[in-house]
């Protein structure tokens, strides 16, 4: 059984491969750079799961295998959302994962929001070449921290603690972010979507 992974991103595709290889599904889980021809889809959705079903069926159709898409990023409660959908390039230059989170934290020094509320959301999306499509979602909740703390992870994962955690994600295992995270929850969703779609 193959399943395309319509993602660049190589952190999620290692914590995809535990994710689901945890889960039970045991599928051969390609990264879309395995197909250099595969278009570069544009993310002209505005929402989480929008973009991951351009993502997926864009795969799907190039490769005429099922695809599977992640599309996710931060929700800051005060700035309404904000980067959300927009998270990968919120400084500019897409995938600065460092500049993006400085940038957030400049944002956040002059706001009054004693809370700092704010969450990592996840979309799961399955597209088939034959045009089927489903999709889930995942969210954690937390609170941003003042400065970064932890070498693990990636993205914004230094600034969030999640709800009932003293650590940061950064500061989490890997197994111990992915039983609480956004993609986790959303992935674990999908398990048994791929199992009764893709078999
Ligand atoms: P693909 O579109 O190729 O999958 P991407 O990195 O561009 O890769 P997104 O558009 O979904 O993916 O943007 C996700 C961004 O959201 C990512 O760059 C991080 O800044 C942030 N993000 C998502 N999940 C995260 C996580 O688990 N921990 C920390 N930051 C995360």
């Amino acid at each position: 059984k193959r399943l395309v992974l319509a993602t660049r991103n190589a952190h999620k595709i290692t914590e995809l491969r535990a994710i689901l290889t945890d889960a039970g599904l045991d599928v051969d889980l390609v990264g879309a750079n395995a197909y250099p021809d595969a278009p570069d889809v544009k993310e002209t959705g505005v929402t989480f799961a929008e973009n991951a079903l351009l993502k997926a069926h864009a795969l799907a159709q190039a490769t005429g295998l099922p695809a599977v898409a992640d599309d996710s990023g931060l929700c800051v409660d005060v700035l309404g959302g904000a980067p959300g959908i927009f998270s990968a390039r919120w400084a500019g230059r897409h995938g600065d994962d460092r500049a993006n989170l400085d940038l957030l934290l400049a944002q956040l020094a002059d706001v009054d929001d004693p809370h700092r509320a704010a969450h990592f959301a996840c979309a799961a999306a399955l597209a088939l070449p034959n045009g089927t499509e489903r999709v889930v979602e995942g969210r954690l909740e937390g609170t941003l921290r003042h400065a970064p703390a932890g070498k693990g992870g990636f993205g914004y994962d230094p600034i969030l603690q999640p709800l009932g955690e003293t650590r940061t994600c950064a500061e989490l295992t890997p197994e111990e972010k992915n039983a609480i995270s956004h993609r986790g929850k959303a992935f674990r969703a999908l398990v048994p979507v791929v199992r009764e779609l893709v078999g």
